[in-house]
């Protein structure tokens, strides 16, 4: 029987798992197989999703909640893709707020599902700017200690754990970090990996490759805690269409938003786990993004376009006050169409504080 593997990567908001996942696609699919990727958010107007079907890949995309709680919509959503294109393999990327998915999602897949899935090792990546302060026990990471207990559980159940952005770490910071991560996991295999160059790639997809009894570590875990963690978490998608009489670049608004929100948070002060945009016109799309208080605003993927109007959709998940983050959005997006002599329509928000995680399963025997 022909079987899907199911390679899931892990990590907090921002850590890099679109752009880890992106490149892998690619690699698979130059080596002639078929790849489709599963997105997931708690809402709709994913910047992800967006993102990866205008990279030209299949996309199914669980919105609404998180892969845990809606095991059953993962698995019509996987059905749909295989429909479709009859997927050598499976990428999906889970909520960056979300932990216990050895146990709710992986051995689900592995104890009902058997015969249709070979689990790949888990990976789950270390974002290094929140994953340094939150292993060394900093105060002032901009997180409560129950938002920092989900960046470390998730870590805890990883197969391998990946120190993202290689590029920007020096020797020594790499070295540091992977003190810090055998400090709390002994003996866990750990990869240096840039999601932005593709240092580090051959080793995972050859981690990625192996046969064996993965995806088993079930955490030991506190769901008052986990739940109060994310729910410190603002979250916003909005989607809004903007339009002015002359022409603007592309690029340069999606920055613009990005850095004005930066800075209004900074502000507050409020620490951004994941702050994201595309614009996106006739074909053409840009991808701006803020990964957390220290790092600066970054235009990730450029459309080096000009144009009149944009549909423009912005996440943001934010240690703050949902009305507050919704009521900064409207703000700063509205100020940096002005700034260009355009109007902004928003067309849907939501905002909110993502719920108490009520997993479909939760099997904690493994397989
Ligand atoms: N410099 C650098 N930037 C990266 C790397 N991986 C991801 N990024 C950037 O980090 C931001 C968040 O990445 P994304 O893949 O969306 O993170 P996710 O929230 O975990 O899916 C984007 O701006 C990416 O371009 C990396 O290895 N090096
Ligand atoms: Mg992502």
């Amino acid at each position: 029987m022909h079987q899907i593997r199911y390679i899931m990567v892990g990590g907090f908001l921002g850590a890099g798992k679109t752009t880890t996942l992106a490149r892998l696609a690619k690699h698979y699919m130059q080596q002639g197989l078929n790849v489709g990727i599963v997105t997931n958010d708690q809402a709709d107007d994913l910047v992800d999703t967006n993102m990866l079907r205008s990279l030209g890949f299949e996309v199914g995309e669980v919105a609404g909640a998180c892969f845990c709680c809606n095991f059953d919509e993962l698995m019509s959503t996987v059905q749909q893709i295989s429909s479709k294109t009859r997927p050598d393999i499976i990428l999906a990327e889970p909520v960056g707020s979300c932990t216990d998915l050895v146990a709710t999602v992986i051995q689900p897949i592995k104890q009902l599902f058997d015969a249709e899935f070979v689990i790949a090792p888990y990976a789950v990546i270390l974002k290094p700017s929140h994953g340094r302060r939150v292993l060394q026990n900093e105060s002032g990471t901009g997180f409560s200690p129950k938002a920092a207990y989900i960046l470390k559980k998730q870590i805890e159940e990883a197969d391998l754990v990946l120190i993202n952005r290689a590029d920007e770490l020096t020797q020594e910071q790499a070295t540091e970090l992977e003190a810090l991560i055998h400090a709390h996991l002994p003996d866990r295999p750990v990869l240096r990996i840039s999601a932005k160059t593709g240092d580090g790639f051959d080793s995972l997809i050859e981690w990625l490759a192996q046969d064996g009894d993965f995806g088993r570590r079930v955490l030991d875990i506190d769901y008052d805690t986990y739940a109060d963690g994310e729910a410190e978490l603002g979250w916003l998608n909005s989607s809004v269409r903007v339009v002015s009489e002359s022409e603007f670049s592309l690029d340069d608004f999606l920055l613009d938003v990005v850095e004005r929100l930066k800075q209004a948070l900074a502000e507050v002060p409020a620490e951004a786990a994941h702050l994201k945009t595309i614009g996106l016109w006739e074909g053409f799309f840009g991808v701006a993004n803020l990964i957390s208080s220290e790092n600066a605003a970054e235009l990730s993927l450029p459309s080096n376009c000009q144009v009149k109007a944009v549909d423009v959709i912005v996440n943001a998940r934010v240690a703050c006050d949902p009305e507050l983050l919704e009521t900064l959005v409207r703000k700063h997006v509205a100020e940096a169409a002005a700034e260009i002599n355009a109007a902004a329509e928003f067309r849907r928000t939501q905002s909110f504080k993502p719920g108490r995680p009520e997993p479909t399963h939760r099997l904690s025997a493994p397989a």
